[in-house]
């Protein structure tokens, strides 16, 4: 029986990452270094999942192995960005992604529970669920950034996303927006709904059972990508389930 859904966050529940790529160039500058993240050099960087993993990667490869000094000024960079990005996500009032609120009430009305699990810091989890329910959070359960001890592509969060909401992966369905997190989910057990984000698109989806644009909402039916496809073009609790009837017998 489908009992949770299990949302990523970054590019998944909003198009986020172009926000943190501009909070780290604004970190960058604030701190007098003259990097810059061009959206093109940002995209190659996801590929390392965590804000400080990709900074150190950056490092590395464009600055050399960081002494102690180097590392402490990373980790200023990294406090300064997601206070940053905080303010961008509150300033701008980002959205959610086509789809996401109406799946989540439908999800909620249905008594499905509802997680979150993302490489993320949760400082920006908490911003960006303020900003988009302010009403109150929707989700029972939340596992990110430096809870889980390996980051995606490892199924460490998507792991503790599932202990934490007491149901086996055959209870639930994830949904991620990156190779890495597709991988992340299906090596914790979990089928996995895909779709594309603006960062993502030169990535592959492979994995996914279900690749789309997005989940579609009333009059606007989203893109098929790849794999099940969806009446109308929604992915809904009612669709879900019997998918996962269908699945599980
Ligand atoms: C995406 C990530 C995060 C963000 C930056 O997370 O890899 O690291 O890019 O956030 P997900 P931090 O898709 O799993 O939500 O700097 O806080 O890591
Ligand atoms: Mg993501």
């Amino acid at each position: 029986m489908l009992k949770a859904l299990i949302f990523d966050v970054d590019g998944t529940l909003a198009e986020t990452e172009d926000l943190h790529r501009q909070g780290f160039n604004r970190a960058f500058a604030e701190m007098g270094l003259n990097w810059h993240w061009s959206p093109e050099l940002y995209a190659d960087l996801l590929t390392v999942m965590g804000g400080k993993e990709r900074l150190a990667h950056y490092v590395r490869t464009e600055h050399g192995e960081p002494d102690a000094e180097r590392r402490a000024q990373m980790g200023e960079i990294h406090d300064r960005k997601t206070r940053i990005y905080g303010d961008l996500v509150t300033q701008g009032a980002l959205e959610l992604r086509p789809g996401i609120a109406r799946l989540i009430a439908e999800a909620r009305s249905s008594g499905l529970r509802l997680a979150v699990a993302s490489t993320t810091s949760r400082p920006n989890v908490d911003t960006l669920i303020a900003v988009n329910f302010p009403d109150g959070s929707p989700f029972d359960v939340i596992a990110c950034g430096d809870e889980a001890e390996r980051k995606k592509p490892h199924p460490d969060v998507f792991l503790l996303a599932l202990a934490r909401l007491g149901v086996s992966p055959s209870e639930a369905v994830a949904f991620e927006d990156s190779a890495a997190g597709i991988r992340s989910a299906l090596d914790a057990g979990l089928p996995v709904i895909a779709t594309r984000s603006r960062y993502t698109g030169g990535q592959s989806l492979d994995g996914a059972f279900s690749a789309l644009s997005d989940l579609g909402e009333p009059g606007a039916p989203h893109g098929h990508l790849a794999g099940l496809t969806w009446p109308g073009g929604l992915v809904t609790v009612a669709a879900l389930t019997a998918w996962h009837d269908r699945m599980t017998g």
